[in-house]
């Protein structure tokens, strides 16, 4: 199988195209990404030895790019996307264009290429923030955020393509995933990082949001198990079995790490904070035999312990003054103040 991942550079797509490669020998993977500021190459280095990967760097809003890479691909999984909640409140331009535009110029050349199976990478986040209970595949959407807006718009415009055309599109809507190579400006590795270097953990208001955190391996086995067994035109929810506060999760890795709790920065919180995504599993379980298999104790624990041993990795990114710098300078400063959103 030809098999065509977007956003491949980036924290879950090269897990995905490393676990792809590794686990169907027969397979070749062609891996189209911009390298925005999020995609790296150096979380792709096994991929980049294989005969069997082809990167290409290009922009899946660029037709003629899509209309050339599309050619020959049997499967497409899309997970480029611009997506860090807290950017998309500083601008949304690029979020629009790339989640909605690109989303669309892809489903629509994938159709037209005669791609037999698209799967469309979501967010629990679509459905907006619920206090209690769980959110089923037919939940509303209502999103709260440029971000999650900008990926329910994706989510109906691919849709829009098996329903208008029975173009076999099929979406995946996951909890927070977390393990290594993810960026660090995402709550996990920041903190983890930030507490090797004993600098304060900047947790948003009062820190009781609720998150439900899956490893991103379990994450990669949910999606393959879609590619495979999934149903076109369907939706999976994807979630790990636990929820955990912030301040709980904070609390923790500073535990596992033997640092002391007054690291814990109460800062100004995130405009509109979703309080809780709680996105029912039950149907990827049921349907398509997929269970979670990390706890998250014991993920977290294995995490932290790689960013304490692959520091050139995400030093290397904390020190890019434009990419990042700049980007914590303007999200940071005024929280920590406890000065009001600009
Ligand atoms: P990421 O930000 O780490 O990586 C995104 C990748 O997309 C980068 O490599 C970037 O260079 C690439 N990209 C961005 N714009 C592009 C464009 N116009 N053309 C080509 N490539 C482009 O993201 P991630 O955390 O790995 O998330 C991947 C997908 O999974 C996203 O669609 C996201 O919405 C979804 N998702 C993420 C999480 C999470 O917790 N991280 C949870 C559920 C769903
Ligand atoms: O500095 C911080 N302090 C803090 O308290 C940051 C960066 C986050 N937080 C809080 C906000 C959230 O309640 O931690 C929680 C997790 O924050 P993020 O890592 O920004 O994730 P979230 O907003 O939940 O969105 C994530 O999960 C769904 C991903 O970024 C999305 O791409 C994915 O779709």
């Amino acid at each position: 199988m030809r098999i065509l991942v977007t956003g491949g550079a980036g924290f879950i797509g090269s897990h995905f195209v490393n676990y792809w490669l590794k686990r169907h020998a027969g397979d070749s993977v062609i891996n189209l990404d911009k390298l925005t500021y999020a995609g790296n190459l150096s979380n792709l280095r096994e991929a980049m030895k294989s005969a069997r990967h082809r990167f290409i760097k290009g922009d899946i809003t660029h037709l003629p790019t899509v209309k050339r890479t599309m050619k020959g691909v049997d499967t497409v999984v899309h997970f480029a996307a611009e997506t860090h909640v807290d950017r998309s409140l500083l601008n949304a331009d690029a979020f629009i264009r790339t989640n909605i535009q690109g989303t669309f110029t892809l489903t629509q050349e994938a159709r037209v290429a005669g791609v037999k199976r698209f799967v469309h990478i979501s967010t629990d986040e679509v459905y907006g923030s619920i206090e209690k209970g769980k959110t089923p595949e037919t939940a509303p959407l209502e999103p709260s955020s440029p971000y999650s807006s900008s990926k329910a718009a994706s989510d109906l415009m691919a849709l829009s393509q098996w329903i208008t055309h029975r173009f076999p599109v099929l979406i995946t809507r996951c909890t927070n995933n977390y393990g290594p190579y993810q960026y660090p400006e995402k709550f996990l590795p920041l903190f983890i990082t930030n507490a090797i270097d004993n600098v304060p953990l900047p947790l948003y208001g009062k820190g009781i949001n609720i998150r439900n955190w899956l490893h991103v391996t379990d994450h990669c086995r949910a999606i393959e198990s879609v590619v495979k067994r999934g149903k076109p035109g369907q939706i999976y929810n994807i979630a790990g079995d636990r929820e955990w506060t912030n301040i709980a999760v904070a609390k923790l890795i500073l535990t596992l790490m033997g640092k002391p709790g007054s690291l814990i920065r109460h800062v100004t919180d995130r405009p509109g904070h979703d309080i809780r995504y709680a996105p029912e599993s039950g149907k990827i379980r049921r349907e398509l035999g997929w269970r979670p298999s990390v706890t998250f104790e014991q993920g977290l624990k294995e995490t932290i312990s790689w960013y304490e041993t692959h520091q050139d990795w995400w030093r290397k990114i904390k020190s890019d003054k434009t990419a990042y710098q700049s980007y914590y300078r303007k999200q940071y400063t005024h929280r920590i103040n406890g000065g009001k959103y600009s």
